[in-house]
Order: structure tokens, then sequence, then C-alpha cells
């Protein structure tokens, strides 16, 4: 996988070369990054990025000339190498990203990221050489470049060997749509008395299987029943389901006791997270 990022502040992706899972992985050529500065593609002598908007308004829009010859670059340096790159825009306008669409980001051979800063892109730009504008979540940042971070990390670590424990993606939260099962590890028991709950020092590892899904479907339904709404479920699922929504008591609930932080009846109101609208930029 290769990413070639358009952006003013090309230092801050040092991050991702210094330590953890991408850092290695970018070392091991599981994925490349290269950087490209839309000041060096500029051709007056303050090297201007920015200008005021029309209109008027506070704050100052980035030129599209220097974004245009930095993002043609890129594509020139990606096709040379022999990926055909899609061009994607972070920005809050963006199409709200979940963990299906990093493993559809992840199935590409390559991707330009577009970081921007200011108040944003002169739109013109985005129309003729932006795919796809993804956004990380509903708040606003000072810049593109950590968004666009958190878009590499996502999908660099699902990349085949990126991983030291292959399993470890797979049995993710989100991977197959529900929250995570709580996770513990030694002490037995912390000095505050609390347990690891007993089926997890049981050996069975079909109840152990069975308990980690139901916790997962249980913290799903209570903290985000909006990720239950679009899902098939199967019959065991909706038996787990029922019996939350009937206020019975978890089964295992013994199981759990010293663990067991809150035991909602009901889910918190759910916060509405639509998918995405024809209002953001994508192709599929
Ligand atoms: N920004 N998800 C404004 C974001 C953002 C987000 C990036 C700030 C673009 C111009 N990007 N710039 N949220 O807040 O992706």
């Amino acid at each position: 996988m290769r990413f070639d990022v358009i952006s003013l502040f090309p230092e801050q992706f040092r991050i991702l070369t210094q330590e953890g899972v991408v850092a290695r992985a970018l070392g091991r050529g599981i994925a490349t990054l290269r950087l490209w500065n839309p000041r060096d593609f500029t051709h007056d002598p303050h090297r201007t990025v920015d200008d005021r908007p029309y209109g008027g308004g506070p704050g100052m829009v980035m030129k599209a000339p220097p974004l245009h010859d930095a993002i043609r670059a890129a594509r020139v340096a990606a096709e040379a190498a022999g990926c055909r790159s899609r061009v994607a825009y972070l920005s809050p306008q963006g199409r709200p990203l979940s963990q299906a669409d990093i493993g559809r980001i992840a199935d590409a051979d390559g991707w330009i990221l577009l970081a921007g800063r200011y108040e944003g892109v002169d739109e013109r730009l985005l129309e003729a050489d932006v795919d796809e504008e993804w956004s990380i979540g509903d708040y606003v940042l000072s810049g593109g470049e950590l968004p666009a971070m958190v878009v590499m990390d996502a999908v660099i670590r699902l990349l085949p060997g990126a991983l030291g424990h292959a399993g470890s993606a797979l049995a993710d939260s989100h991977m197959d749509g529900l929250l995570d099962c709580p996770h513990y590890t030694r002490p037995e028991t912390l000095d505050d008395g609390r347990r690891v709950p007993g089926v997890l020092l049981s050996g069975d590892h079909a109840a152990i299987a069975r308990w980690r899904k139901r916790q997962a479907l249980e913290r799903t339904w209570q903290r985000r029943p909006d990720l239950l709404a679009g899902r098939d479920l199967s019959k065991d699922e909706q038996a787990v389901l029922d019996a939350l929504e009937a206020g019975a008591a978890p089964r295992d609930s013994a199981e759990t006791s010293g663990a067991t932080v809150r035991q909602l009846t009901q889910p918190p109101d759910g916060v509405e997270r639509p998918e995405s609208s024809d209002q953001h930029r994508s192709q599929d």
C-alpha cells in the first residue's frame, strides 16, 4: 500500500515513522509514505499557498494551483511505481469513516491524501482532483494532518504482516460490527478486590467464546444501539438481545460479578449516526 500525503506540515508525519505498528510496517515496506509540500509547487517569491476567501469572511483558503500541481506530481510518482492511486480529502464535510470503510480503503493499492489547513481548500480543486472526502468525526481540527494519520494508522495495521499476531485485527472491536468484549490480564485479583470473571479462568474455550460474544452484544446494546439497528442478527444474537430487552439479568451474571461496572436495563438514548448521504463525496 502506497500513501502520498499533500501537507504544508510534512514534519508532523514523523510520528508515524518513529515507533509502533505503523513505523514497523513502513520500515518493512508493507506500506510506503511519501510527503509532498504544496509550498514546493508555488512560483511566487513568498511561496503563497493561501489567500482570502471570495465573498469575504474570516480566515484563509488554500489556493487550488499549488495543490493541483502537488497532486499531479504525487500521481506521476505513484504511477511510475505501478500504483494507480485515488485521491481523498480529509474534512468534517466528508463521509464519516467506519471500520468497513477502512477495510475498503485498505484494498486499494494507493491513496493520495490531501491534508488541508485554514478554512479549507478551494472547492474547484476538490471537484477537479478529489475522488473521495472523508471525516474522522463531527468535530473541527486545525488541520487534516491528524485525520490523515488516523486513517493511515487504521489502514496500515490491517495490511498482511503488519500486526505481530495475525488474529488480532480480526478480533478487534468493530470488525464484526460490534463493540469489543472486556479484556483482563494478571493479577487475578486487584488490591481493591476486583476479580477476573471466573469463566476466563475456566479453560473452557467454548464457554469463553460464548461469554465474550455475549459481552460484546450486551455492551453494544447498552452503549451503541445504533450499531445493532442495521445488523442481520443470528438466532443466538437475537435471543441474547430479546433477554436484554425483557430486562433479564445476564444468564452468566455470576461469572461477571466483581468485574461488572454497570448493569443498565435500558440502552442509553442512542446518538443517531446516519449512513453516508449523497452529500459526501464518494464514488462507491
Ligand atoms: N479538519 N475529519 C479543517 C477536520 C477533519 C475532520 C480537516 C479541519 C480539514 C481544513 N478532517 N481542515 N473532523 O476537522 O477530517
